[in-house]
């Protein structure tokens, strides 16, 4: 239930619907997108980012919560591990289990590996499951691939890396289909065909979905197809440092066991990093879609071994995060609520930006629209403009919201809202890590041994990710790296184990004149106890502070 203060603005939201019924916002031009962008979206402000100082990408802006992490320090000291007691040997170990793990173990598993799959939480838990809209893949008679690379291309701000893009669009309606064969159950019309909805930035309708818990629905089936394989997995086992050879290449994994603290040494052929996002760094004190365990694990101990990083200066705020009430503040309201006809609107009843233009641009509208005082101020003091839920069932027929959207009803309902008469109050939200470990097409890194799929690597979406193109990116680079690794993993000749990289990296941030303590990282779980002398959080209270991020 909105409190009663907000009923003035609320029916100024009904009284304008009819009109806007009728009414078409044109696209923003190009001029107007950079203004936009420049002046709005959080990738823009300086005060955000820094400079690395030590690494492959010193010199290169990435926001301040991630530096921090990146130049942090090992948990473990090389001279009490001992490298000769080997705990499982395998061809290809994974770490991380959300779709791009889950993929890559299924893949390794079947070209012959010896396959262990590692993971922080439990099976499953990741970004994947809360993705709601859709995945895209070009299969329809006035679509195809070379359509979708142009849409990928366009709404990535043209700076993606072609040969993942063309990887990505071309291997997505094979996807779809091996999913389907696993088991997922896609929507699908009367006919038989699929049920395919559009998306912001995209050209043709591509979506394929379950209902609004599509990501739910895929990972079901892959965690279900990872158990009846039989593939070994060990759960509440994050990595905390990768294991070099002698030859400079990846060669295992050190975990820690998050119930007993001790140490297992893994000895691999390959290593496929899968470890996801970066929400839970709340950068620039923004709240997050993503799940817990999202706290940049597999950029930290890539970075420490030497792999390149790309596109770090670009996050994705998803346009429509839960502002009200505040038990759900930053939760993802999907993207498929404007598909299927919502409009934004501001406190005056007003349609201020088209709906379906790609994330950063619809971020930067509604961020603009609160900076103007034309937004909705909640008890607690977040912002908000209105997604006028109510419009998909004038536009589609009542019962529409109810059949498409159940998650989102169901969502709102518990907090006595009911979208399918009165508007979400919705800001931008922390939702995806746009770059990430730089890979080829196989998903291999710069370095050797070490591959990545997934949140966790960057590149194929260029500075903007468009919907539904990371719960097809982790499917078709998750199998590609399986593939590649294990095929990897049957010709390399592995060396002596070392950790020298370790004393290597901290004499790095010796000589980078970072003598204050270091965080250890990876992080592994967000803190969300403010401890004065936590690094993380002082930097999420200057940033507070600093005003930047509510700006009334
Ligand atoms: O691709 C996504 O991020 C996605 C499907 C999110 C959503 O709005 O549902």
């Amino acid at each position: 239930m909105y409190p009663a203060y907000m009923g003035e603005s609320i029916r100024k939201v009904e009284a304008s619907r009819e009109r806007r019924l009728e009414e078409t916002r044109p696209r923003v031009g190009d001029q107007e997108k950079a203004a936009l962008l420049t002046e709005f979206h959080p990738d823009f402000i300086k005060e955000g980012m820094r400079e690395l100082l030590v690494g492959p990408n010193r010199g290169e802006p990435t926001p301040n919560e991630v530096a921090a992490l990146l130049e942090g320090n090992s948990r473990v000291n090389p001279d009490k591990i001992n490298l000769g007691k080997v705990d499982h040997d395998v061809d290809v170990l994974v770490i991380g289990c959300g779709g791009a793990g889950a993929s890559a173990a299924l893949l390794a598993q079947e070209n012959g590996a010896k396959t262990l799959l590692v993971t922080k939480l439990r099976l499953g838990d990741a970004n994947t499951v809360g993705a709601q809209a859709g995945t895209q893949a070009a299969d329809r008679s006035n679509d195809s691939p070379a359509i979708h690379y142009l849409d990928t291309i366009g709404g990535g701000r043209f700076d993606n890396i072609p040969e993942l893009v063309e990887a990505l669009v071309r291997d997505a309606p094979s996807v779809i289909k091996w999913l389907e064969e696993l088991g997922v159950n896609w929507d699908k019309n009367p006919d038989g065909s699929m049920h395919e909805l559009s998306g912001g930035g995209a050209s043709r309708l591509r979506l394929h979905s379950a209902r609004d818990y599509t990501g739910l629905e895929e990972m079901r089936v892959l965690r279900d197809e990872v158990h009846n394989r039989c593939i070994d997995y060990l759960e509440f086992s994050p990595v905390i440092e990768l294991v070099m050879d002698d030859k400079g290449q990846v060669a295992g994994a050190i975990l820690v066991n998050l119930e007993t603290n001790e140490l297992t040494l893994v000895r691999a052929g390959a290593v496929i990093m899968a470890t996801g996002g970066a929400g839970r760094l709340h950068i620039q004190g923004f709240p997050t879609t993503n799940h817990y365990g999202a706290t940049a694990d597999g950029l930290v101990l890539a970075y420490r071994v030497g792999a390149e990083l790309i596109f770090m200066d670009t996050m994705q705020y998803h346009p429509t995060g839960a502002a009200y009430p505040v038990q759900i503040l930053g939760q993802l309201v999907t993207e498929k609520v404007r598909t299927l006809g919502a409009q934004l609107v501001n406190a005056e009843g007003e349609q201020f930006i088209m709906s379906l233009e790609p994330r950063d641009v619809v971020a930067s509208a509604n961020i603009r629209e609160c900076r103007h005082m034309k937004g909705i101020t909640t008890p607690t003091g977040e912002l908000g403009v209105w997604l006028d839920s109510p419009m998909i069932d004038l536009l589609r027929g009542e019962g529409t919201i109810a059949r498409e959207l159940p998650a989102m009803v169901r969502q709102f309902g518990r907090y006595n809202i009911d979208i399918t008469k009165e508007p979400m109050l919705v800001y931008p939200t922390l939702h995806y890590q746009n770059g990430g470990i730089k890979i080829d097409p196989d998903g291999a890194t710069t370095i050797p041994g070490l591959f990545a799929a997934g949140e966790c690597m960057g590149g194929v979406h260029g500075r903007n990710r468009l919907i539904g193109n990371s719960t097809l990116d982790i499917f078709v680079f998750g199998r590609r790296a399986g593939k590649a690794a294990a095929r990897y993993a049957r010709e390399v000749k592995l060396g002596a184990l070392t950790l020298d990289h370790v004393g290597k990296w901290q004499a790095e941030l010796k000589e980078a004149g970072i003598t204050e303590s270091r965080p250890a990282t990876p992080l592994l779980l967000p803190n969300y106890a403010r401890q004065p002398d936590d690094y993380l959080a002082d930097y999420a209270r200057k940033t507070l502070s600093s005003g930047q991020i509510k700006v009334a």
